[in-house]
């Protein structure tokens, strides 16, 4: 198992949870507040990925409309049984734990059954030897008074047909005593079931953990040499490593996919991209799994991706607690896509925006936007209080372009009047100077460009630390798209540019 990228999924795409069926591996990562939720990304040889549906497509499966900032679909475990599919996840602040189906991973899936009474995060599932599913989750409780109370990793029985539990609630002692037990998973080798965790938190110290039993119930004895994975304390350019999943390949190699950032600066280090999808080898020595550090191998070259804007939207393209086709206009021009503001901004709970990952460290997007009386552009988001953008307001005989860059608390605006016509917007993601003091100190820079009537206008250069995986109030990553404030605004000839070099 050679020259397998890392990272294997860039850009958001945390929490990442793997199965093999056959010769085929599929992977899901988390979503938060997007439509559609948790992609299923299939590949037969670790190296291609290709994203072949989505869980969560229809809003009812997720009720994320009212979800708040940092919560929604959490977590999926993707396992397979019987010829079924099963995905189980957290939409935490939301509907709670929720067990998808599915015989088809592209879908559809069902709407999902709900686990009222697991009060946790990031639910496992497996079968003990007599076929009863089994639940393990994380006792971090996200909704009423014992909001961010945390009661160790825990375990239930459930019956996956009526969400009903069937057991007490099992308290598992697994892990070093880091903070925030979570994204158990259990596996059976050998005659012997395998508890791994993740600790110490989704940042620097984050880590992964391994017990085992004779029973998958427990009690489960620690691993003589935990954590069997971490970045903390190293310079390693892959750092937050843990959340892991593991997957036995055909020929009996282990591997483990996991979360992990790609932070830019120096002592105080930026990840632009959030939590991306990596992978690592694993090997069993006298019975338990030690893993290899996770190695940076990004995908080399400069990739350049166009997408007619004026063909229907493919599954690449999110929405903020709403569907995409919810911000398309009625109105169809040719070539275009057309979307229909409501008088909201960035910062409304669901705006009128549908975007896609940001995938590399390096990276522009480019589309050329028409507003004839209508006001619109492009934007970066993190979430609705952390977000860059760059719209064009048609007023008559000109057009006003407004570059703005808000994070909590705090809002920088630049201006600029052009002569009226279609205008094309950019946001780069641009390294600074390498020699120069910033380069130590942030991520990137952030320029936010329009180009009208010959001339180009740089607007801003926002220091691109704010929109990162450290400083943003949710967990996910840059999500960069077209934003429609009001009226009809049309967006023609999409460019993404990317480079991780
Ligand atoms: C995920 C949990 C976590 O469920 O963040 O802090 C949550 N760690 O494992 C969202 O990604």
């Amino acid at each position: 198992m050679t020259a397998i990228p890392n990272p294997l999924l860039p850009g958001f795409n945390p929490d990442p949870s793997v199965v093999r069926v056959g010769d085929t591996y599929y992977i899901v990562t988390s979503t938060f507040e997007y439509l559609p939720g948790i992609p299923v990304y299939r590949s037969t040889d670790l190296v291609e990925w290709e994203r072949i549906g989505n869980v969560v497509t229809r809003p009812e499966q997720a009720e994320l409309e009212e979800v708040s900032t940092a919560g929604g679909v959490w977590a999926p475990t993707i396992r397979h049984r019987d010829g079924v599919f099963y995905v189980i996840v957290t939409i935490a602040m939301g509907r709670g734990c929720v067990v998808y189906s599915a015989i088809d991973p592209a879908g559809p899936w069902d709407d999902g059954v709900l686990i009222g009474e697991i009060e946790g995060i990031d639910p496992d599932l497996n079968w003990d030897d007599s076929g009863v599913a089994f639940v393990t989750y994380s006792g971090l409780v996200t909704t009423g008074e014992d909001f961010g109370k945390h009661t160790g990793i825990r375990q239930v029985d459930v019956d996956l047909a009526t969400g009903a539990v069937l057991s007490e609630k099992r308290s598992l002692q697994v892990g070093t005593g880091g903070m925030f037990p979570e994204a158990p998973h259990v596996y059976k080798r050998d005659g012997w079931w395998y508890l791994m965790i993740a600790e110490g938190g989704t940042e620097r110290g984050h880590s992964v953990s391994i017990a085992r039993s004779r029973d998958p119930h427990g009690p489960f004895e620690n691993g003589p040499a935990n954590p069997i994975l971490t970045a903390r304390g190293t310079d390693r350019p892959v750092q937050n490593t843990g959340h892991g999943d593991l997957v036995e390949t055909p020929d009996g190699e282990w591997l483990m996919v996991l979360l992990g950032v790609r932070p830019r600066g120096a002592v105080r280090s930026f990840s632009a991209l959030g939590r991306e999808t990596f992978h690592t080898r694993v090997r069993w020595v006298d019975g338990w799994p030690e893993a290899d550090p996770v190695l940076l191998a990004p995908r080399p070259g400069d990739v350049v991706e166009e997408i007619d804007l004026g063909a229907p939207l493919d599954g690449g393209w999110m929405a903020v607690r709403r569907t995409p086709a919810s911000v398309i206009s009625p109105v169809e021009r040719p070539g275009a896509l057309t979307l229909r503001g409501e008088g909201t901004g960035m910062d409304a709970l669901a705006p009128v925006f549908v975007g896609r990952r940001q995938l590399h460290q390096t990276a522009s997007v480019r589309v050329t936007v028409r507003v004839d009386d209508a006001a619109g552009g492009l934007a970066v988001r993190y979430d609705e209080a952390t977000f860059y953008e760059v719209v064009a307001e048609g007023r008559g005989d000109v057009t006003e372009v407004t570059a703005r860059a808000v994070v909590p608390g705090f809002e920088r605006v630049a201006s600029v009047t052009v002569p009226a016509g279609p205008v094309e917007l950019e946001l780069a993601a641009v390294r600074p100077e390498a020699t120069a003091f910033v380069s130590m100190v942030t991520s990137d820079v952030v320029r936010l460009i329009a180009r009208a009537g010959g001339v180009e206008h740089v607007l801003a250069e926002v220091d691109g630390r704010s929109l990162s995986a450290e400083t943003a109030g949710s967990f996910t990553g840059r999500v960069v798209g077209l934003v429609a404030l009001r009226g009809d605004v049309s967006f023609e000839g999409w460019r993404y540019e990317g480079s991780d070099a």
